[in-house]
């Protein structure tokens, strides 16, 4: 399986609110690392650079403002005085959510987040546009006829909607490459999500629409990030109802639950007879990741990828979370090899 990387990712590097302190992100420059190491150990394949893009495919899952403020905000931030990362600190909450958009910064921040877990620095937009470049170079493979490619994206992408970040995402990766489908000719793209936490973001782009399907297999949003999203209620809204799947799981879920969950929704995708699937592959369900809390072991990987590749769809593999560094590259791969073999 051919895979697609950028170095520019290391240019991304911040902090995180946990518990009430700042302290180093999770979502730290050495997974991805530790990914590329094992795709090359493995020896799953050849391993190409991202191609630039227009900016015009992040704007088709984005709004154009949104997207402005990303490429934008660390010049303002940085404009006031303040060399450390950039994070909201106010929240336009249920009864303040019409409010038009701030003119500074500060404002602007909390407009366009959902919390304090992505972080702005000096690198990150740099970093962010190459890992929605990634997603949208590896999806050109596959609608050149390739049956699959691995984008391995960083920073993460699920958790961004179209107009806010969040979950150490920025830009909507996967999202980007459903829409680079579509204005290639698609007329339906399944994306799936095997993240732990739930695709709120996914689901937000692609809620009132039929022609992407979505479903998300994640941590009960009663007790699991990002809390506000991802019940089995969510089923779309008006032209889209019916095209959103959600299959929230209790804390502890090990492979069997998950193997239920994985062939429901793999079933509806196929019933739905998308002509590109992509899957937001988080490896967070590992049983010891440090912010998670599915009990998947290594093999169970090679079991998803295997489940997936069952649905006989040409697939791209979009790298999310996944924080237990040291497992995360034999995982991921693992996932990939499973489909492979399979195929
Ligand atoms: N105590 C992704 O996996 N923090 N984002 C949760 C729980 C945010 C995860 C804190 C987790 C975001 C792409
Ligand atoms: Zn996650």
């Amino acid at each position: 399986m051919l895979t697609v990387f950028s170095s520019s990712h290391r240019l991304h590097h911040g902090t995180e609110l946990k518990d009430g302190a700042l302290t180093p992100s999770f979502e730290k420059p050495q997974r991805a690392e530790t990914v590329l190491a094992r795709v090359r150990s493995s020896g799953l394949g050849e391993v190409i650079g991202e191609q630039r893009h227009d900016r015009a495919c992040y704007v088709a899952a984005h709004s154009e403002r949104y997207v402005s403020f990303l490429e934008n905000a660390w010049d303002e931030w940085s404009a006031t005085g303040k060399t450390h990362d950039a994070l909201p600190l106010v929240w336009p909450v249920r009864d303040l959510a019409s409010a038009p958009e701030p003119g500074f910064i500060d404002g602007k921040l909390g407009f366009y987040a959902m919390d304090a877990g992505s972080p702005i620095t000096a690198g990150t937009w740099e970093a962010v546009r190459a890992s929605a470049d990634v997603a949208l170079t590896a999806m050109d493979k596959v609608l050149d006829g390739h049956h699959s490619a691995f984008a391995l994206c960083r920073p993460p992408g699920h958790h961004a909607a179209r107009e806010y970040m969040g979950g150490y995402c920025y830009l909507n990766n996967a999202a980007i490459a459903a829409e680079r489908c579509l204005a290639q000719g698609s007329q339906r793209v399944a994306i799936l999500d095997v993240d732990f936490h739930h695709g709120n973001g996914t689901q937000n782009i692609f809620y009132d629409r039929p022609d992407v399907f979505f479903a998300s297999i994640h941590g009960d949003p009663h007790v699991s990030y990002p809390y506000f999203s991802g019940y089995a209620e969510e089923t779309g809204v008006g032209a889209g109802e019916g095209c959103n799947a959600n299959y929230p799981l209790a804390r502890g879920t090990t492979w069997s639950r998950f193997r239920e969950a994985l062939e429901h929704a793999l079933a509806r995708i196929v019933a739905y007879r998308p002509e590109q699937l992509i899957i937001s592959l988080g490896v967070d369900t590992f049983e010891d990741d440090p912010i998670s809390h599915f009990r998947l072991t290594s093999e169970d990987f090679l079991r998803m990828g295997q489940c997936i590749a069952g649905a006989g769809l040409p697939t791209l593999f979009v790298m999310e979370g996944g924080y237990m560094v040291d497992e995360i590259g034999i995982n991921a791969v693992n996932t990939l090899q499973g489909f492979e073999a399979n195929t």
